[in-house]
């Protein structure tokens, strides 16, 4: 914890703007606040979901009459609700959604896009396993005419993003987040409602002693793969390594950042072009990465260089510690 007396998120924001960008709106700020509040209501969403079911009837009904949703359904529309009401937010782009959203009244003259997947690992919250929600702002340029194809705004490469983060349902909430200027992170104090920071300037350790990687698809790796983690297994990169993969990327990266070692999600029979969504999951994880100090590729060039093609494209994912990340891009280069 940080010593002094507690800093507020919102506080931390608005003392690095001042700092970094003395004259600006302001916007920014309140955009970042829209997610933090998403964050609590979600937070509380993912408390309850053990007794939804149960309050709900076999119809799918809650105690307020309303029918129960599936939380990642519920996550988005918060999101959705969230942001599209701060007037800056001119488009937004969502895992759940096959389009981009378009505010009607800010698509003039909007300025931010978010794109976000509201609740990443959602398979594992029927066995109380953390999840997460991931991030990636933008800028755009103001369109009078309101006619311009959304996709266009979408569509940036990932070293264009003005911000990133996530935030953890773990055994307690997160939010970890970059403007370019350092990596934060702050935990909810459920007592005051308010993100406290915690985890001030988060650096990725240079290696770790744990490697991620869901090892019942090891056999369709690639051999640089299959090598690196024979490597790993040995002690060849001088220690011994332990396996952890909880099939959450939130939590499995947040350990990752806060640990180091690596986090592997590479191409499989299943997944030739990997299984991570580039837009919403892979770049704002790759520009966290790179802020603390570790790297985040696809086998072939960092993440936050793919120029995007398409919403909901899948990329390899590769990130982790600096060490471990320099001998798997030596053996992936052959
Ligand atoms: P989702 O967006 O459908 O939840 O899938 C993404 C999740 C990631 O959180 C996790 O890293 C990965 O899928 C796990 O995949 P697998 O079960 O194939 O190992
Ligand atoms: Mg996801």
């Amino acid at each position: 914890m940080a010593a002094g007396p507690p800093l507020t998120i919102q506080q931390h924001i608005l003392e690095e703007q001042r700092r970094l960008t003395p004259h600006a709106s302001g916007d920014f700020s309140w955009l970042l606040s829209g997610i933090t509040l998403a964050a609590k209501i979600i937070a509380d969403q993912v408390r309850r979901a053990g007794l939804a079911d149960i309050l709900g009837e076999a119809g799918g009904r809650n105690v307020q009459g309303e029918a129960v949703q599936k939380l990642d359904v519920l996550a988005n529309k918060v999101l959705l609700h969230c942001l599209g009401r701060r007037g800056n937010v001119a488009v937004m782009a969502s895992e759940e959604d096959d389009e981009p959203i378009v505010v009607a009244r800010d698509r003039q003259y909007g300025t931010y896009v978010v794109v976000f997947d509201p609740l990443d690992g959602s398979s594992n919250i029927d066995v109380n396993v953390s999840v997460g929600t991931i991030f990636s702002i933008l800028r755009r340029e103001i369109d009078p005419t309101g006619q311009r194809d959304p996709m266009i705004d979408v569509l940036q490469c990932g070293r264009l993003q003005r911000a990133a983060g996530y935030v953890v349902y773990g055994s307690s909430t997160m939010i970890v987040y970059t403007t370019g200027h350092g990596v934060h992170g702050f935990t909810l104090d459920p007592s005051i409602g308010a993100f406290i920071l915690s985890h001030e300037n988060i650096k990725m350790p240079p290696h770790g002693t744990i490697y991620s990687v869901n090892e019942a698809n090891a056999d369709s790796f690639a051999e640089p793969y299959r090598r690196f983690l024979a490597e790993l297994r040995a002690g060849q990169l001088g220690r011994t390594y332990s396996s952890r993969y909880i099939g959450s990327l939130v939590a499995d990266f947040h350990r990752t950042l806060l640990k180091g070692g690596v986090f592997l999600y590479p191409p499989t029979r299943q997944y030739p072009q990997g299984k991570l969504r580039l837009l919403y999951e892979a770049n704002p994880i790759a520009f966290l990465a790179e802020q603390a100090g570790g790297a985040a590729t696809d086998g072939r060039q960092p993440i936050l260089d793919i120029k995007p093609e398409s919403l909901h494209q899948r990329t390899p994912l590769l990130v982790g510690s600096r060490e471990e990340m320099d001998r798997l891009m030596t053996l992936l280069r052959g």
